[in-house]
Protein backbone atom coordinates (compact mmCIF):
# COMPACT_ATOMS: atom_id res chain seq x y z
CA UNK A 1 0.00 0.00 0.00
CA UNK A 2 1.09 3.16 -0.57
CA UNK A 3 -0.17 6.76 1.21
CA UNK A 4 -1.64 9.12 -2.05
CA UNK A 5 -1.09 12.98 -1.87
CA UNK A 6 -4.33 14.67 -1.29
CA UNK A 7 -5.35 17.99 -3.91
CA UNK A 8 -6.70 20.80 -1.83
CA UNK A 9 -9.27 23.84 -2.77
CA UNK A 10 -9.00 25.69 -4.89
CA UNK A 11 -7.23 23.24 -6.72
CA UNK A 12 -8.58 22.97 -10.12
CA UNK A 13 -8.23 19.31 -10.56
CA UNK A 14 -10.49 18.69 -7.83
CA UNK A 15 -13.16 20.13 -10.33
CA UNK A 16 -13.10 17.27 -12.47
CA UNK A 17 -15.85 15.17 -13.45
CA UNK A 18 -14.82 11.22 -12.97
CA UNK A 19 -15.43 8.36 -15.52
CA UNK A 20 -16.81 5.39 -14.56
CA UNK A 21 -14.72 2.08 -13.64
CA UNK A 22 -14.89 -0.06 -16.35
CA UNK A 23 -11.76 -2.70 -15.67
CA UNK A 24 -12.46 -4.74 -12.75
CA UNK A 25 -8.71 -5.69 -13.00
CA UNK A 26 -5.26 -5.76 -10.42
CA UNK A 27 -5.11 -1.81 -10.85
CA UNK A 28 -8.25 -1.06 -9.55
CA UNK A 29 -7.30 -3.38 -6.87
CA UNK A 30 -4.34 -1.41 -5.98
CA UNK A 31 -5.85 2.05 -6.00
CA UNK A 32 -8.58 1.06 -3.56
CA UNK A 33 -5.77 -0.13 -1.12
CA UNK A 34 -3.99 3.06 -1.82
CA UNK A 35 -6.66 4.98 -1.05
CA UNK A 36 -7.71 3.57 1.94
CA UNK A 37 -4.43 3.76 3.62
CA UNK A 38 -4.40 7.17 2.44
CA UNK A 39 -7.88 7.53 4.27
CA UNK A 40 -6.60 6.34 7.32
CA UNK A 41 -3.66 7.95 7.58
CA UNK A 42 -5.30 11.17 6.79
CA UNK A 43 -8.08 10.46 9.70
CA UNK A 44 -10.62 10.70 7.38
CA UNK A 45 -14.05 8.86 7.43
CA UNK A 46 -14.41 8.47 3.76
CA UNK A 47 -12.21 9.16 0.40
CA UNK A 48 -12.73 10.14 -3.40
CA UNK A 49 -10.41 9.08 -5.87
CA UNK A 50 -11.00 12.65 -7.50
CA UNK A 51 -9.14 13.93 -3.97
CA UNK A 52 -6.18 11.76 -5.39
CA UNK A 53 -6.09 12.83 -8.31
CA UNK A 54 -7.21 10.02 -9.85
CA UNK A 55 -10.31 10.75 -12.16
CA UNK A 56 -12.39 7.43 -11.59
CA UNK A 57 -15.32 6.91 -10.01
CA UNK A 58 -13.99 4.72 -6.37
CA UNK A 59 -15.00 5.66 -2.75
CA UNK A 60 -13.60 4.13 0.28
CA UNK A 61 -15.63 5.11 3.37
CA UNK A 62 -15.24 3.62 6.90
CA UNK A 63 -17.45 5.17 9.79
CA UNK A 64 -17.28 2.11 12.19
CA UNK A 65 -15.78 3.17 15.71
CA UNK A 66 -12.29 1.03 15.28
CA UNK A 67 -11.94 1.86 11.85
CA UNK A 68 -11.76 -1.33 11.06
CA UNK A 69 -14.43 -2.31 8.38
CA UNK A 70 -13.64 -0.32 4.93
CA UNK A 71 -16.76 0.39 2.52
CA UNK A 72 -15.80 0.11 -1.19
CA UNK A 73 -18.24 1.61 -3.66
CA UNK A 74 -17.41 1.59 -7.55
CA UNK A 75 -19.85 3.73 -9.72
CA UNK A 76 -21.80 4.56 -6.93
CA UNK A 77 -25.13 6.79 -7.86
CA UNK A 78 -28.06 7.59 -5.85
CA UNK A 79 -31.57 8.84 -6.40
CA UNK A 80 -33.15 10.82 -3.32
CA UNK A 81 -36.13 9.71 -2.32
CA UNK A 82 -37.98 11.83 -0.30
CA UNK A 83 -36.41 15.49 -0.72
CA UNK A 84 -38.37 16.43 2.45
CA UNK A 85 -36.35 14.20 4.73
CA UNK A 86 -33.32 15.89 5.32
CA UNK A 87 -30.32 15.57 7.58
CA UNK A 88 -27.74 18.50 8.81
CA UNK A 89 -24.62 17.49 9.93
CA UNK A 90 -21.29 19.39 10.43
CA UNK A 91 -18.84 18.13 7.67
CA UNK A 92 -14.87 18.58 6.96
CA UNK A 93 -13.31 17.28 4.22
CA UNK A 94 -9.47 16.26 3.35
CA UNK A 95 -9.60 18.54 1.14
CA UNK A 96 -10.45 21.76 2.51
CA UNK A 97 -8.17 21.22 5.81
CA UNK A 98 -9.00 23.53 8.84
CA UNK A 99 -12.61 23.87 8.22
CA UNK A 100 -16.16 21.72 9.34
CA UNK A 101 -19.56 23.86 8.36
CA UNK A 102 -22.99 22.19 8.95
CA UNK A 103 -24.28 21.02 5.59
CA UNK A 104 -28.06 19.93 5.38
CA UNK A 105 -28.57 16.90 3.02
CA UNK A 106 -31.43 14.44 1.81
CA UNK A 107 -31.44 11.80 4.22
CA UNK A 108 -33.51 9.43 1.94
CA UNK A 109 -31.91 8.06 -0.67
CA UNK A 110 -31.28 4.69 -2.96
CA UNK A 111 -27.85 3.78 -3.64
CA UNK A 112 -26.64 1.70 -6.31
CA UNK A 113 -22.85 0.69 -6.22
CA UNK A 114 -20.24 -2.17 -7.80
CA UNK A 115 -17.90 -3.57 -5.93
CA UNK A 116 -14.26 -4.15 -6.36
CA UNK A 117 -15.31 -7.23 -8.46
CA UNK A 118 -18.23 -5.81 -10.89
CA UNK A 119 -21.21 -7.30 -8.64
CA UNK A 120 -23.97 -4.94 -8.07
CA UNK A 121 -25.77 -4.04 -4.84
CA UNK A 122 -28.30 -1.60 -4.14
CA UNK A 123 -29.37 -0.45 -0.46
CA UNK A 124 -30.85 2.97 1.25
CA UNK A 125 -28.76 3.54 3.69
CA UNK A 126 -29.15 5.87 7.06
CA UNK A 127 -27.83 8.52 9.15
CA UNK A 128 -23.25 9.01 8.88
CA UNK A 129 -23.32 6.62 6.12
CA UNK A 130 -25.74 8.71 4.06
CA UNK A 131 -24.34 12.12 4.02
CA UNK A 132 -20.93 10.54 3.79
CA UNK A 133 -21.77 8.86 0.33
CA UNK A 134 -22.65 12.18 -0.85
CA UNK A 135 -20.01 14.05 -0.23
CA UNK A 136 -18.06 11.28 -1.75
CA UNK A 137 -20.41 11.49 -4.92
CA UNK A 138 -20.02 15.42 -5.13
CA UNK A 139 -16.21 14.87 -4.83
CA UNK A 140 -16.41 12.59 -8.24
CA UNK A 141 -19.07 15.14 -9.83
CA UNK A 142 -15.90 18.14 -9.18
CA UNK A 143 -18.26 19.39 -6.30
CA UNK A 144 -16.54 20.30 -2.49
CA UNK A 145 -18.35 21.34 0.31
CA UNK A 146 -17.55 24.90 0.51
CA UNK A 147 -20.16 25.24 -2.66
CA UNK A 148 -23.16 24.69 -0.36
CA UNK A 149 -21.24 27.58 1.66
CA UNK A 150 -22.38 31.16 0.78
CA UNK A 151 -19.99 33.35 -1.46
CA UNK A 152 -18.73 35.13 1.34
CA UNK A 153 -17.35 32.50 3.51
CA UNK A 154 -15.90 30.61 0.23
CA UNK A 155 -13.69 33.14 -0.48
CA UNK A 156 -12.60 33.40 2.78
CA UNK A 157 -11.84 29.90 3.01
CA UNK A 158 -9.98 30.30 -0.29
CA UNK A 159 -8.09 33.32 0.83
CA UNK A 160 -6.24 31.39 4.13
CA UNK A 161 -5.92 28.36 1.93
CA UNK A 162 -3.52 30.64 -0.53
CA UNK A 163 -1.86 32.62 1.87
O1 LIG B 1 -13.27 12.83 7.11
C1 LIG B 1 -14.32 13.28 6.68
N1 LIG B 1 -15.33 13.55 7.54
C2 LIG B 1 -16.62 13.85 7.16
C3 LIG B 1 -17.48 14.34 8.13
C4 LIG B 1 -18.80 14.61 7.80
C5 LIG B 1 -19.24 14.45 6.51
C6 LIG B 1 -18.39 13.99 5.53
C7 LIG B 1 -17.08 13.69 5.85
S1 LIG B 1 -16.01 13.07 4.63
C8 LIG B 1 -14.46 13.55 5.23
C9 LIG B 1 -13.33 12.94 4.40
C10 LIG B 1 -13.37 13.52 3.01
O2 LIG B 1 -12.94 14.59 2.70
N2 LIG B 1 -13.97 12.82 2.09
O3 LIG B 1 -14.10 13.30 0.85
NI1 LIG C 1 -14.17 15.44 1.08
Amino acid sequence: MAKLRILTFPDPRLRKVASPVTKFDKSLEKLVSDMLQTMYEGGGIGLAASQVNVHKRVIVIDISEDKGDPMIFINPEFKILNDKSLLSCKEGCLSVPGIEEEITRPDNIYLTWQDIHGNIYEETPSGLLTVCIQHEIDHLEGKLMVDYLSPLKRDRIRKKANK
